[in-house]
Formats: structure tokens, sequence, C-alpha cells
């Protein structure tokens, strides 16, 4: 029986691997080890160029090819115009896809064609009419190729032998200004110093066939035109996450199919992806479940049983554990297994044989999760400090930024989503200086400025880890008189005190100088927006002086004409002030005896803010009914993301009733806060009146606020909350039908870590307060996805935390540099559509998915201190 299963397998296999490429059900061409998506994935214009879009090749599992498309540049940056897709055609009949493309700017609309050809595609470009005259020379089509893939391999470029660049060292020309494409919104991505000139890459190499990485089964692709002249740029040269870019210019004054490639990915025979065993790289506490979860090619054939090895002390490896490989199935494009070694309980190193794949090696010991806060805390926080010169042993991570302070934003709809109305909603006229805004806040993520609603999480999720666990940890010097920060210096107060008071300082200040909160406070130019390198070089510190010309210093060394100082957002949100007026109670409140004046600087601002936002939105609603659904939902508490289609008659009431209540008494769970910072009666009362309303609404987003109040309640509320805790502890089990990791898994442009650990932190907090419901065992499910046990590839997630293999490279402002911030947390796993999932980890610069916030980086630290705490109970 046995050999019948053996050969209906071969035989099932054998001819997919000599298929052609052939259009499947998800509508993109497919044969064993290739993958050509044709706008799977379109441009969006929040952030332009993402190098997420177009036509994108996933070559033996990574997706190492995309922005297929008519482009307007030679290296498209990110803020080059990108072609909005206004049709998409899927034609199974004639196994292609047709997309057609338009630049609003130009009125310019064309037509890409990718047709399966045996084993390589046709890509065809289709113009109705000529290229405008504008664009002509400038308007090509591109295809770009992932740089940490291809370099140091090897191409041909019409028998020409040549090797891909490690480093950016092709050469340029410039060009007038006036011969620019448009940027995104009419921004400039460089500053010219004053030439009028922009630069622009020559080729590395031009001819009518290429045929890269021929030293390199995996990556290796054949492009020939025999229409078209082929141009391979080097997108570095401008930007550093520039991609090499392959492309033909399209021809002047011509209409029909103008240009014609043909692309033909190598594909190794037979080949299968090798397993990606996930893990924690952390390791295990000696009693918590351990279940590696195997992500296997569709192609692979299980294994039967895997291993578990033991590193002796003598350094001889010797099996200690073999278990049965249990199926879980399907899960977009690849297949599961799990592997249960749980029974393994005795401290020590080991590493998984599953097959002829081993792991790294990985701890079983009590002590496992001991540190894993602290990169984050002693490195990653004190970095992102504002305002402050920030040290460490010999490095300087950077000096003091933006001296100069911030001016009142001018109207605009700028970059970074951020917009200033057409009323500065102060008493500061446009470009006038602000004075007092540059102290104290923390830098938004791998960018530097200070999003005031991110700052205001940051400053209510140290408060809550300072309240929760006291954390008492000192390894950071902190002085805001000499604007100075030292890593790893004991300075004898607890760094979390002085988090708190760094970040309230920003937002009092903002309060106080400003009447109400910034929106944010933001690069005023697109030229030093994506500044990689030292944050005290992003302006020059000079106050900006409109009567200079620019690069010109005033005679006293105070003023320069060059436009670089920052800007503050001033558009007034009532509903950021009360976000930021229980913040400040709660900052009031925690910053008491140790800074006493600031504590009452915050309880001033909370009072009034509190005061006149609450009126002014009163005013809006009186004015609007319909704005006022708005304005209430700000903290989006209620509306379940599960309920779909029309609500029944009984829920409708429900969510009038708790829309009522909000409206009347105010969000509950700020409410909470402000009984936490005031303990004062009323506020208790009020969420008391909303919370059962609202875990009926939406359980799985409210649970935490009702959580977080039990310390302040009595035993009837913990009674009465029982049963949804129950219906909680069912919530978390589901996940193990809807996937194979067991968390909540987001397919958004932003990879989901975020949810995932508000998820964790409620399951551990589930867990502290009704063990008897929720079991301790559902407390490892975020900390073995966040540190190996995830899809795509089993390093963990967090810089520098995992014992072997933390992930190399993070989005951060050292990520020129392939490096990374200790302690950041990446966003995870992005998804591309239709089903791949997606982490890089030799090339940092897609934030979706290697981006640190500050706002996510803080909630990992109530994440981690939580689960510490749960860890070290018994
Ligand atoms: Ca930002
Ligand atoms: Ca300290
Ligand atoms: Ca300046």
């Amino acid at each position: 029986m046995r050999y019948f299963t053996v050969m209906l397998l071969l035989l099932a296999v054998t001819p997919v691997s000599a298929q052609n490429l052939k259009l499947n059900d998800l509508g993109y061409f497919e044969r064993r080890a290739i993958n050509v998506l044709v706008f799977s994935n379109s441009f969006n214009g929040g952030f332009n160029d993402e190098k997420n879009s177009g036509i994108e090749i996933i070559h033996h599992g990574v997706r190492t090819v995309q922005g297929g498309a008519v482009r307007l540049n030679n290296t498209p940056e990110q803020w080059d115009l990108v072609p909005m897709m206004t049709n998409r055609e899927v034609d199974r009949e004639h196994g292609s896809i047709a997309v057609t493309m338009r630049y609003d700017d130009y009125d310019f609309e064309s037509r890409v064609v990718v047709t399966a050809k045996g084993k390589a595609v046709e890509i065809a470009v289709w113009l109705d009419k000529p290229v405008p005259e504008k664009l002509s020379g400038d308007a090509g089509f591109n295809l770009e190729f992932l740089p940490s893939r291809y370099w140091l391999k090897t191409f041909l470029m019409d028998g020409r032998l040549n090797r891909f660049p490690r480093y950016a060292t092709s050469q340029t020309i410039t060009r007038p200004n006036s011969e620019k494409p448009r940027q995104f919104k009419g921004f400039k991505t460089y500053d010219d110093r004053g030439t009028g000139r922009f630069v622009d890459p020559l080729p590395l190499e031009t001819g009518h066939r290429i045929v890269m990485a021929t030293d390199d089964p995996e990556r290796m692709i054949t492009i020939s035109s025999d229409d078209a002249e082929l141009k391979l740029y080097d997108g570095r040269m401008l930007a550093q996450n520039g991609w090499f870019v392959l492309r033909s210019v399209l021809p002047k004054g011509k209409t029909g199919k103008v240009v014609t490639w043909t692309v033909e990915p190598h594909a190794i025979e037979n080949w299968v992806r090798e397993p990606n065993i996930g893990f924690s790289q952390v390791g295990y506490v000696p009693d918590q479940p351990k279940v590696a979860v195997i992500e296997l090619d569709k192609n692979d054939t299980p294994q039967a049983t895997a291993a578990l090895m033991r590193i002796n002390a003598d350094g001889n490896r010797e099996e200690v554990y073999r278990g049965a490989i249990q199926s879980w199935g399907p899960y977009f494009k690849y297949n599961y297994v799990k592997f249960d070694f749980s029974a393994v309980k005795q401290p020590g190193v080991y590493y998984i044989q599953y097959g002829t794949t081993k792991t790294n090696d990985f701890l079983i010991d009590e002590h496992v999760y001991d540190k894993i806060t602290d990169a984050t805390t002693d490195v990653w926080v004190p970095i992102h400090m504002n305002h402050m010169y920030v040290n460490e042993g010999y490095r300087t991570w950077h000096g003091e930024p933006f001296k100069e302070g911030y001016l009142q934003a001018p109207e605009s709809n700028h970059f970074d989503l951020h917009s200033q109305g057409a009323t500065t909603d102060t008493k500061y006229k446009p470009y006038e200086l602000i004075p007092g805004l540059n102290v104290g806040g923390f830098f938004d993520a791998g960018d530097f400025d200070i999003e005031t609603g991110s700052n205001i999480n940051v400053v209510q999720n140290f408060i809550r880890a300072w309240e929760l666990f006291k954390p008492q940890r000192d390894e950071t010097f902190v002085s805001q008189q000499q604007r100075y920060v030292d890593l790893h210096r004991p300075d004898g107060v607890p760094d979390i005190l002085q988090f708190i008071e760094h970040g309230t300082l920003n937002l009092v200040a903002q309060a106080e100088q400003i009447g109400h909160m910034a929106q944010t406070l933001s690069n005023s130019v697109l030229d030093n927006y994506h500044h990689l390198g030292d944050a005290a070089s992003i302006t020059d510190g000079l106050h900006y002086d409109p009567s200079l010309k620019p690069y010109e210093v005033s005679a006293d060394g105070k003023r320069s004409g060059t436009p670089d100082d920052m800007w503050a957002f001033t558009t007034r949100s009532p509903q950021l002030d009360l976000r930021a007026a229980t913040m400040f109670a709660a900052a009031s409140h925690a910053l008491k005896g140790y800074n006493d004046d600031l504590a009452a600087r915050a309880l001033t601002q909370s009072k009034r803010l509190m005061q006149e936002a609450t009126e002014i939105i009163a005013q809006r609603s009186a004015a609007r009914n319909r704005q006022m659904e708005e304005d209430f939902n700000w903290l989006d508490g209620m509306e379940g993301n599960n309920a779909v289609g029309k609500p029944d008659k009984k829920r409708q009431k429900l969510m009038e009733r708790s829309r009522k209540n909000r409206a009347l008494l105010g969000d509950m769970a700020t409410n909470l806060q402000l009984f936490g910072a005031t303990k004062e009666k009323q506020y208790l009362d009020h969420f008391s009146q909303q919370i059962w309303d609202a875990l009926e609404l939406n359980l799985e987003r409210n649970m935490q606020t009702a959580l977080d109040a039990i310390p302040y309640m009595d035993d009837a509320y913990k009674q009465k909350l029982r049963p949804y805790v129950e219906k909680y502890n069912a919530y978390i089990k589901d996940f193990d039908r809807q996937n194979p990791y067991g968390v909540p898994i987001g397919l958004g442009n932003w990879a989901g870590v975020n949810m995932v650990l508000n998820f964790g932190i409620t399951v551990n907090y589930a867990h502290i307060y009704f063990p008897d419901i929720v079991s301790k065992d559902e407390v490892y499910r975020v900390s073995n996805w966040l540190y190996g046990c995830h899809p795509y590839h089993n390093y963990s997630f967090v810089a520098v935390v995992g014992a072997t293999r933390p992930k190399q490279v993070f989005y951060g402002n050292n990520r020129a540099d392939f490096s990374a911030i200790p302690g950041n947390v990446a966003p995870g796993l992005l998804f591309r559509k239709p089903d791949h999932f997606e982490n890089f980890d030799d090339w940092p610069f897609l934030w979706g998915q290697n981006e640190g916030t500050i706002a996510g980086n803080t909630q990992y630290i109530i994440f981690g201190s939580a689960f510490k705490a749960v860890n070290q109970r018994e």
C-alpha cells in the first residue's frame, strides 16, 4: 500500500514540474518556483512608491522583483509619481492580464499586457495616444530588482560580462529642474544647493538581452527585447532604498504595441522550498507548551516525525525526544504541520531536527524571558528622545536636534499624511516662531517628527507600566538641564519616570504655547523628511530668515536663508485635546513627588483642555448631528468590526444607548483613566454605566478596558465579568482554527504587530485575573509569534532579543547601514495579495514590515512586563 501511495504522488508531481507558466485561480501566473503577479498589488497614493506594487515576481519564495509599470524616471524614488491603475482584466482564455494605468498630472494613459508564453511571460506596453511631449524620453517601462538579492551576482548584457555592484558607484549627470517630472504633490525630494539642477543616473549597461545572476540559479532571470533597448540602472544612486532598475524608454510619437519584453525567470527543476521551522528563539520556560509550527512548500511531503536534539555540556549532541508530526493544513500558499515537544522540560541547550533541516539552538530554562524588555527600555527608547544629545559609550547616536525650534505651519496639503488647514487656530502667523516647543518628546518611528497622538500613547504606556509594575530599572542618565542622555549610566532615577517626564515636557509645552495640542511637529520640506543620519543635522539649527538667500548665514551666525525649520501643524482637534487631557491627568499623578512643577502644569492643562474640548464638541454637535457621531467615534470603541451587515433590533438599541451614554458621560476608557488619576468617584460611575453595553457590542475590543477596571472595583464586578471572560477564552482558542499560529494575523499594508501585542496584553491580564478560565498556556501565543514562530522565516521580530537569531535589519533611522536599533519591534509579516507573507531580513527599507514606532515599542514594554510578571509569579 505504501508503495502505491509513493507512486501516485510521483505521478501527480512530475507533470507539474514540467508545466509552463499558467494563469491560476488567484489571478497570477504560476509554475513551480515562480509566481508572476500583475498588479495584484497596485500603487497607493498615501506614501507613493512603497516598492510593493505593479508587476512582481516571487522567485523561489522571495519577492525579488516589483515595480513593473510605466514610470517617468530612470530610477523612481518613493516620492516620484506613481500611476493609478484604472482597469485590470484577467483573460483566462488567452492566459493574459491587461492593466490600464494613468498619470492624471500629465493626462497620460498606457496599457500593459502580460501573457504567458511557455516558461516566460511577454510584457507588452500599448499606447492609444503617443507619449505626451512633456514626458517624451522620460516615460518608460520599468522593472525593479531587489539589490540585496542581486548585488555581487554576475550578469551578461548582449554577452558582455559584468557584476551587480555591492554599493552605489555608477555615474550620474545633472539636468535642469525644468526637465524633472513633477514629484508627489509638487514637493521635491532633493536639495539642489542652489544649482537649479537635479541628478539623473546613467545606465550601468545597455543592450537587448540581459541574463541576470548567471551564478545563482534561484535568482537567474533572462530578459530580452527586439523592439526596444534595455537599460540597467542602480536606483541607489539617488536614494538608499532604490532598487536595480531595468527599463525601456517608450518611443516618441508612436501608438499601438510600443515595447515588448520577454521575461523568463529560471526555475530549479523540482524545487522545494526549505521548511521554515517556527519556534521561540528566546527559548522556553520548562513548563510551558512547546509547539513548533513548520511551514512547508505545497510540493513537500511532510515527515512522519521530528526530533528534539540536546547539546550537552561536553558539546555532544543527542536525541532526547522524537514525536509525531501533526498536520494543521493549508493556510494561503503553504501547508502547515506541527511538532509538539512540550514533554521536554529539562533545562538545556536544544535544537529541532526535521528531516535534514536543523534549527539554530535555543534554551529551555526558567530565566529565558527575564531580559526581553531591557533592550527596548535601555537602548531603543532613549535613542528616540528628541531635543537631547544621546551618547552611548564611545558612540554618539545623535546631537541635539531642532535647536531653532518650530515655525507655525502655513496652509499645506503635506506629506507623511499631515496637513494644515486654512486657519492656524493659534495666535501665530504662518512661518512665525512658536516659542518653547523644542523640548522633550520622542521621534515618531524611522522618521523624526513628533506625532502628538503617538506621543500621548507613549506617555500613557509608560504610566501604565509604571503604575502596574513600578519598574525601578535605572540604566539611563537623563539631564534635561544639560539636554544630555547617556546610555548604561545610572543616575539614581528610575528611567521610566524620566521617560514619562520627557514625553510630558513636550506635550505640556504644546498645550501652553499653542493653546491646544498640535497635530504634529514635523518637517517642512520633503528633502529633509527622508533624512538618514544624525537627527541634529536635519536642520541647520539656525532660525529661518526669508530676507537672506538660501544657504546664506546672517552676520551674527543665528539666522539662515535655508528654509529647513520644522513646522508645527496646529489645526485644532478637540478629540486630540481630550486624549491629551486624560493623559495629562495621569501624568500629573505619576510625576507627583518626582517633578512637582511639571505635575502641576500637566494638571492645569488637563482641566483646561477637558473643559474647552468638551465645549467645542458640544457646540459642533449641536450644530451638526451627523458630525457628532464622528466626534464621538474617535476612540473607535463601540462598533464591532465583526458585525457585518445590518445589526439586529436588540443590537441597534444597544448601539444607540451606548452612543448616547458616550455623548453624555464621555468615553468609558477615558473615564477609567481619569478615575485612576484623580480618584474622583463620578468617573468610575460613568465607566460602570457603559462597560456592559460595550462588552455586549464588541467583546474583543473592550475586554482590556473591563480588565483594567478590576483593581478599582468590588468582587461583584468581577463575578459579573466572568461569563464575558469565558467568551473571550473561546475567542482566544478560535485562533487555532483560523491559522496555524494561533494569533490574530493582519492582512493590511502595515503588518499587524500592534494588533498582536494588544491581543497578548489582554490575554495576559485575562489570565492574571481569571486563571481558572484563561489558562497560563494561552499567554505564550504572542511570545512565540514575536520571537520566531511565524511564517516566512523564524527570526525574532525584536531587535537583539532572541538568543541566536533575532532579525538583523529594521527600518530604523540607521537603516542605510543595514542595521537596527536594539529593542525595536518589527511590524512583522507584510501580506502581499493574494497569498504571500513577507519579512525581508536583508533589506530594511520596507516600513510596512520593518519599521518600529514609538507607540508600538512602548506597547511591547507593557506586553513584556505583563508576560514577565506572569512567568515570575510562581
Ligand atoms: Ca512620522
Ligand atoms: Ca535613570
Ligand atoms: Ca534652520
